[in-house]
């Protein structure tokens, strides 16, 4: 595989566990509010940001290329509210689909059509992405306090359903 085209790839491997780690303290966050079900919701956000840098990882590898992991920042743990944590998590989907599809142009430039392949799964994967986000900004508004409760507990239902190539 063209190395700027690893590179790229690697950089949003990496960029991936970074991801899961902001997630993770998010979590940490709303488990201090009590919010139970918001809690496990955004542990299945931890792990589905694990599985898609474990995706990047074996597509590396599968191509020979050398993946390289990195260190990065410290996450934010501090918010004020669980609005804030979903506008904060709508703002960081979206800066991931501007790296994907970054990722995509070199793979165009590059005419490596088996990565353009591959890299269509996260094109679609963050359309899924910015609607969870967004719908649960959506609801989080209409309900104020007392629904807040019941949606808690819809949240709770989520459940981390594994990649399937
Ligand atoms: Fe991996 O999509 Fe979210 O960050």
């Amino acid at each position: 595989m063209n190395q700027k085209l690893v590179d790229a790839i690697n950089d949003q491997l990496n960029y991936e566990i970074e991801s899961a780690h902001i997630y993770l303290a998010m979590a940490g966050y709303v488990g201090t509010l009590g919010l139970d079900g918001f809690e496990n919701w955004l542990m299945v956000q931890y792990e589905e940001e694990l599985a898609h840098a474990k995706k990047f990882m074996a597509y590396i590898n599968e191509r020979g290329g050398r993946v390289s992991i990195r260190g990065f920042e410290d996450p934010n743990n501090d918010f004020s509210s669980l609005l804030e944590v979903f506008e904060v998590s709508l703002k960081h989907e979206y800066t991931v689909t501007e790296r994907i599809n970054n990722i995509m142009t070199v793979a165009h430039e590059v005419k490596d059509y088996a990565a353009i392949s591959f890299l269509g799964w996260y094109v679609e994967e963050q359309v899924e992405e910015e609607d969870n986000f967004g719908k649960m900004i959506d609801k989080i508004k209409l309900v104020k306090d007392a629904g807040l409760y019941i949606l808690d507990q819809e949240a709770g239902q989520r459940v981390f359903v594994p990649i399937v190539k």
